[in-house]
């Protein structure tokens, strides 16, 4: 049996290097896993406790739950346009709204890493004014699949950011292997980055002038920090399980600016007091992203960021484990093309790093317009195990990639199944899925007898 398996490994393998996809469909494809009863997903992931169950993130606002593979009608939760949530230190005013449709909504959803003990469960949304909300509840019964009205009375606002304007948000959110949530932010908007926020650190520099520039009125009104939009084209790094006493550090994403926060910075922070980038708000991991829509670490904790691009070039970018406070150039740099020169934004003597230029890069020909980050596969099907999985929205196109010091693309699931291809998702067992439309499918083929990490 193991013979053959080899064998047909390498066949395939042989067939994979003379590029045809038919072949390679017979080893490893996207099957229908589930096809009706959702609406906009975009998003799947896993408690991580033991449970087997999927979570699938909808867009207008639940958060559904599939156990044994059967979609269960009640969601976990439902994030709607009364939203409450308790702001810390600050439990008078608590609606905080929702709005959803075109880039704004429920974007994002993360598990504690001790969820099965704590019941802890992170999710990212827009508010009534279309602004960045991190929230964080606490089930009483984590294995249950319902939240009860006390869980939902257990809403808590940990961060908030001013955006400029309607688009880039942003969203997810993903625990890294150092139990550290990472949050990644959207430049704030419109085209260009007319506000310089990517390439913008120190608070104290940022663009307030201009269409969408200037800090919303409404959100420093409620006890919001306008200095939240330094947050902006930026993967944060945040330790949920601390907490930063009010008009200490220089946090710029409180929920109430004049109050403690329910997250803490973590040692070696690039954004920190020490850190290579220490200018910037305490929270910031990395900068230079547009929209970092999806991004994933792998299981030697690496994070490959899926950063969608503007008019011509899609980008992925690779993160080493533990290394932080990168700047992945845009609005300087449109993948690893040139786009913008000039200060203040691109020759600002305050941005002393070099550029890091993406490993993958595809342009906007046929049809292509936003890349959606995905898996490095850690899963049974033998074919893709240690590839890269990723796509392009509008062409539903998925591809796989092989890291190295030069990533090779090239194998794909056939052809392009057209507009709408949201997210991918990844379950306990690291197997893999893919969210286009209002289905999501799974990869399955061909499957190795044991797993023993990349190969
Ligand atoms: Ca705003
Ligand atoms: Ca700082």
């Amino acid at each position: 049996m193991l013979k053959q398996r080899l064998l047909g490994l390498m066949a395939a393998a042989l067939v994979a290097l003379s590029c045809s996809a038919t072949a390679l469909a017979q080893t490893a494809q996207f099957e229908t896993w589930i096809n009706s009863g959702l609406n906009s997903p975009i998003g799947l992931t896993h408690a991580g406790d033991g449970s087997g169950r999927q979570f699938i993130i909808q867009q207008g606002g639940a958060v559904r739950v599939v156990r044994n593979d059967t979609l269960q009608t009640t969601p976990l939760l439902t994030v709607g346009t009364g939203f409450s949530c308790t702001y810390p230190g600050d439990a008078s005013a608590s609606v905080v709204g929702f709005t959803s449709g075109g880039e704004q909504g429920l974007l994002g959803l993360a598990f504690h890493p001790q969820f099965e003990s704590n019941g802890r469960v992170f999710l990212s949304i827009s508010d009534s004014a279309g602004d960045t909300m991190l929230v964080r509840f606490t089930m009483s019964d984590p294995a249950g699949d319902v939240m009860s009205a006390g869980d939902l009375q257990s809403c808590t606002v940990i961060l908030r950011a001013d955006q400029d304007f309607s688009n880039h948000n942003g969203g997810n959110i993903v625990f890294g292997p150092d139990g550290y949530l990472y949050f990644g932010l959207g430049d704030g908007g419109s085209a260009g980055d007319p506000c310089s926020r990517a390439q913008t650190l120190a608070p104290g520099t940022l663009v307030n002038t201009g269409s969408g520039c200037p800090a919303d009125s409404s959100f420093s009104s409620n006890g919001g920090d306008p200095q939240s939009r330094a947050l902006l084209g930026k993967m944060l790094r945040l330790d949920v399980n601390g907490t930063t006493a009010a008009g200490s550090g220089l946090l710029c994403g409180r929920p109430r600016i004049a109050h403690s926060a329910e997250y803490a910075i973590p040692a070696g922070q690039p954004g920190g007091d020490a850190g290579n980038i220490s200018s910037a708000c305490d929270e910031v991991w990395a900068y230079g992203l547009r929209n970092p829509w999806r991004f994933s670490f792998d299981v030697a904790g690496n994070m490959i960021i899926g950063d969608v691009g503007q008019n011509w070039i899609e980008e992925v970018d690779f993160e080493p484990a533990n290394t932080g406070g990168r700047n992945y150039g845009w609005r300087c740099r449109e993948g690893s093309s040139s786009l913008n020169s000039g200060t203040p934004y691109c020759n600002d003597p305050a941005v002393t790093e070099t550029f890091i230029e993406p490993v993958l890069t595809y342009l906007h020909s046929g049809g292509a317009c936003s890349v959606t980050g995905g898996f490095r596969y850690r899963g049974e099907v033998i074919l893709t195990r240690g590839k890269y999985l990723f796509g392009d929205y509008c062409t539903g196109q998925v591809w796989t990639s092989t890291p190295g010091t030069t990533w090779t693309t090239g194998v794909n699931f056939g052809a392009a199944m057209g507009f709408g291809l949201t997210s991918f998702g990844e379950d306990e067992a690291g197997e893999l899925y893919m969210l286009h439309g209002n289905t999501i499918y799974r990869l399955n083929g061909d499957r190795g007898l044991f797993y023993d990490g990349f190969e």
